[in-house]
C-alpha cells in the first residue's frame, strides 16, 4: 500500500464523536468537513469544523445514513478520507466499499473483515477454528425449532438466544426454563427478522455473572499487530454501556496476558487492520470466551488512550495513510487507572426514557490533570428525538483506581446540565455503590441495584421549593422599582405571612416566608421551617447561581427558568420546579380527560378513531423515539372524542394526542 499524507478529511457523524474526531485532525494540520443534518445546523461539530456540508432533514436515514449525500459532500469538498465515528455508517461494509469505489480512503477496517464480523455464526466459526475459545453453543444452518430445541438441552440451561444478524445485544434473550423455549425462539426469531431481516439465531450457554472484557487492537498494512490492553464494560443496561474502566479490577497479570494474546489471535484470523475491539465474556471460574469483534473506534476508547498516553485517531488515521505502525507491543504501557461514565439525555426514574429539551445551562468542569470531557453538546442545544442520547462522556484517570473513581465522581457533582433531564445522578449513585467501589461488580450489577441508584431523597423537595422561593425573592427585590425592601407578594395580612406555591416531584409545596431584617428569611412549608439567608446571589438571571444557607449549612445551587420551570441542581441532586397558577384554573365542564405524551418522540400509528368506544388499557397511539416504540394505553373506559395528532407529528411529554370522553368519572391519565 503506497503512503499518503492527507490534507483534509470528511467525518461522517456528529456530537461527541465528530468533535473528537476533529480536535485529532487540527492537531495533525488536517482541515476537517463536517457533515450536518437539518436538526444540526447550529451544532458545535459544524462550528468547529473547517468546512460543513448540509446532508438532509433530521432522521439519520436522510442523513447520516445516506452513504450517497456523504460520499458526494466528500468529493464536493476534496476530502480525501473519511472518518465514520462510531454508530451510524462506522461498520457498514457497503459504506466502506463505495468509499474506496470513489477513490477515497475509509478510516477503519476492510470491507472483508467488516462482513467477516457482521454475522455472530460466521465470526464464532472462525474463531473457532482460529483456536479462540469460543461459548459453548450453537450456530448451525438447521434453524428448526426441534434442533434448537434439542440443542439448548444439549447446551443445558440457562441458554442465551442470540440474532446471528445482531450487535451489541440487541434481541439476545435468556431462556431459564425448557417451558419458556417455545416462545422464546420464536419471538426471538421474529424479533431478528424484523430487527436485521435475517432471522438466524444461534444459542449459547448462558454465563451469570460475567464480566464483559473487550480488547482494543489495532493492525496496520504492513502485517503488525498489537493490543492496548482491555476494557471492562460490564456496568450495562439493556446493553448499552454506561460506565467503563481500564485496568479490569477483574483481571490477574497472567489472565490479561491470555485475553490480550487471545485478542491478537483473533485479530490475525481476520487480517484486522485499523482500529477494533475483541469482546469476551469472563466466567466467574476464570474462563473466558470469544463474543464478537467491533469493527469500528468504540465510545469509550478514551480509556485506553488515557492510560497508554496514544490518541488512538491519530493511529487509524496514520494507518490509513498505509504508514506503519508507529508503537510495537512492547511500547504499550499500562499506566494509571481509567473510568469514563457516559452522560445520556434519559430519566432513569422514568424507565430510562429518553428525555428531550432545551439545554439552558451546560457548564463543564474545568478539565484538571486527569479529567477528560468528550461533549457534544453546549448550553442552548436543543436535544431531539432524532438521535442516540449520548450528551458527553466524562473520563477520569488517576495513579489507582480509588483516585480515578474520586476524580470522576467529583467531575460528575460538577456538571453542569439544566433544561433536560440526565442519567447525572445516577451514574453518581453508581460510582459510589459499594459493589463498584471494591470492583466486585459484574453484568447484573444495574439489574440488581437498579432501585437504590435511581431513589431521589423525597425531603429534598421542600429544600429545591425554598431555593425557587428564595430566588424568587430576591428577584422581585432586585427588579421592584420601589420599597425594595417590601418582599413581593407582600400581603398587608399581619396574620397570614406572604407565600408562593410552587410543584415537584409531584407535590405542590406553600413555601411561606417573612423577612428577618437582616436580608435573611424565616421559611415555612407545612411542618418544614429553616432560617435561609441568601449568601450570595448573582443577580443577573444568565449567571443562574445561588449560594444559599439553610439552617446554617450553606449549598450552591445552578438555576435556569423557562417560562414557569425552574430547572436546579446542587453537588448531588436535581429537580425541575414549576410555579402554580396563583388561582387554580377552573375546571371547565366540557374539560376533556386526554391521553397525553409520556416522552418525546414521533407518532407512529393512530390505533382509535373518532367516536370509537374504548376500555381500560385500549391502545390508542404508538410513538417511536430512539428507535423504541412505546404504545400510549387508555386507563379507563371511555369514548373517543378527538384524535389531535396524526402520524409522523414530533410530540413532547404532556402534549395531548386523543381526547376522551370518560364514561366513568375517573380521570384519565396518560401510558
Ligand atoms: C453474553 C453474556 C453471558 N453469556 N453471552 C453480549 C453483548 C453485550 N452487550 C452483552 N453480552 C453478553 N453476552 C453469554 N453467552 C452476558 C452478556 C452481557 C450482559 C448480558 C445481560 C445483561 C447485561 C450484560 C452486560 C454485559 C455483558
Amino acid at each position: 500500500m503506497t503512503e499518503r499524507h492527507f490534507k483534509k478529511i470528511l467525518i461522517a457523524n456528529r456530537g461527541e464523536i465528530a468533535l473528537r474526531v476533529m480536535r485529532t485532525c487540527r492537531a495533525m494540520g488536517i482541515s476537517t468537513v463536517a457533515v450536518y443534518s437539518a436538526a444540526d445546523a447550529r451544532a458545535p461539530h459544524v462550528r468547529f469544523a473547517d468546512e460543513a456540508v448540509h446532508i438532509g432533514p433530521a432522521p439519520s436515514k436522510d442523513s447520516y445514513l445516506n452513504i450517497e449525500r456523504i460520499i458526494d459532500a466528500a468529493q464536493r469538498t476534496g476530502a480525501e478520507a473519511i472518518h465514520p465515528g462510531y454508530g451510524f455508517l462506522s461498520e457498514n461494509a457497503d459504506f466502506a466499499q463505495a468509499c474506496e469505489a470513489a477513490g477515497i480512503t475509509f478510516i477503519g477496517p476492510a470491507p472483508d473483515a467488516m462482513r467477516k464480523m457482521g454475522l455472530k455464526s460466521t465470526a464464532r466459526q472462525i474463531m473457532s477454528v482460529a483456536g479462540v475459545p469460543v461459548v459453548p453453543g450453537y450456530d448451525g444452518e438447521d434453524q428448526s425449532f426441534e434442533v434448537l430445541r434439542e440443542r439448548a438441552k444439549a447446551i443445558g440451561l440457562p441458554v442465551l438466544i442470540k440474532a446471528s444478524a445482531g450487535g451489541g445485544g440487541k434481541g439476545m434473550r435468556v431462556v431459564r426454563y425448557e417451558r419458556e423455549l417455545e416462545d422464546s425462539i420464536e419471538a426471538a426469531r421474529r424479533e431478528a427478522e424484523k430487527a436485521f431481516g435475517d432471522g438466524t439465531l444461534l444459542l449459547e450457554k448462558y454465563i451469570d455473572c460475567a464480566r464483559h472484557i473487550e480488547v482494543q487492537i489495532l493492525g496496520d498494512h504492513h502485517g503488525n499487530l498489537v493490543h492496548l490492553f482491555e476494557r471492562e464494560c460490564s456496568i450495562q443496561r439493556r446493553h448499552q454501556k454506561i460506565i467503563e474502566e481500564t485496568p479490569s479490577p477483574a483481571l490477574s497479570p497472567e489472565l490479561r496476558k491470555q485475553l490480550c494474546e487471545t485478542a491478537i489471535t483473533a485479530g490475525r484470523a481476520i487480517e484486522y487492520t485499523n482500529a477494533g475491539t475483541v469482546e469476551f465474556i469472563l466466567a466467574p471460574s476464570g474462563e473466558f470466551y470469544f463474543i464478537e469483534v467491533n469493527t469500528r473506534l468504540q465510545v469509550e476508547h478514551p480509556v485506553t488512550e488515557m492510560i497508554t498516553g496514544l490518541d488512538l485517531v491519530r493511529l487509524q488515521i496514520e494507518i490509513a495513510e498505509g504508514k506503519p505502525l508507529a508503537i510495537a507491543q512492547e511500547d504499550v504501557k499500562q499506566n494509571g487507572h481509567a473510568i469514563e461514565a457516559r452522560l445520556y439525555a434519559e430519566d432513569p426514574s422514568n424507565g430510562f426514557l429518553p428525555a428531550t429539551g432545551t439545554l439552558h445551562e451546560w457548564d463543564e468542569p474545568a478539565s484538571n490533570d486527569g479529567l477528560r470531557v468528550d461533549a457534544g453538546v453546549e448550553a442552548s442545544t436543543e436535544i431531539g428525538i432524532h438521535y442516540d442520547p449520548l450528551l458527553a462522556k466524562m473520563i477520569a484517570c488517576g495513579l489507582d483506581r480509588e483516585t480515578a473513581l474520586r476524580k470522576l465522581t467529583y467531575g460528575l457533582r460538577n456538571l453542569v446540565a439544566l433544561g433536560v433531564q440526565t442519567n447525572r445522578e445516577f451514574l453518581i449513585h453508581a460510582l459510589e455503590h459499594a459493589e463498584l467501589q471494591s470492583g466486585s461488580y459484574h453484568t447484573g450489577f444495574i439489574e440488581e441495584h437498579l432501585d437504590e441508584l435511581i431513589a431521589k431523597d423525597a425531603d429534598e423537595d421542600v429544600l429545591f421549593a425554598s431555593v425557587v422561593a428564595l430566588y424568587l425573592l430576591k428577584l422581585s427585590q432586585a427588579e421592584a422599582a420601589v420599597l425594595p425592601h417590601v418582599p413581593a407578594n407582600y400581603r398587608n395580612n399581619p396574620f397570614r405571612d406572604p407565600s408562593i406555591k410552587l410543584q415537584t416531584g409531584g407535590e405542590a409545596f406553600e413555601i411561606s416566608y417573612r423577612a428577618a431584617g437582616d436580608g435573611s428569611f424565616a421559611l415555612k412549608c407545612g411542618d418544614w421551617q429553616a432560617s435561609a439567608p441568601l449568601v450570595s446571589f448573582e443577580l443577573s438571571r444568565e449567571l443562574g447561581t445561588v449560594r444559599v444557607a439553610i439552617d446554617g449549612v450553606q449549598r450552591m445551587f445552578r438555576i435556569a427558568e423557562a417560562s414557569d420551570q425552574f430547572f436546579l441542581q446542587s453537588q448531588s441532586s436535581s429537580r425541575v420546579v414549576t410555579r402554580s397558577p396563583r388561582y387554580p384554573r377552573a375546571h371547565s365542564a366540557s374539560e376533556h380527560e386526554s391521553a397525553y405524551a409520556p416522552m418525546p418522540g414521533q407518532v407512529l400509528k393512530i390505533l382509535v378513531v373518532v367516536g370509537q368506544q374504548v376500555s381500560a388499557g385500549d391502545a390508542l397511539v404508538i410513538l417511536e423515539a430512539m428507535k423504541m416504540e412505546q404504545t400510549l394505553r387508555a386507563s379507563t373506559a371511555g369514548v373517543v372524542e378527538a384524535v389531535l395528532v396524526k402520524p409522523g407529528d414530533v410530540v413532547a411529554p404532556g402534549d395531548t394526542l386523543v381526547e376522551i370522553a370518560a364514561i366513568s368519572s375517573s380521570p384519565i391519565a396518560g401510558v
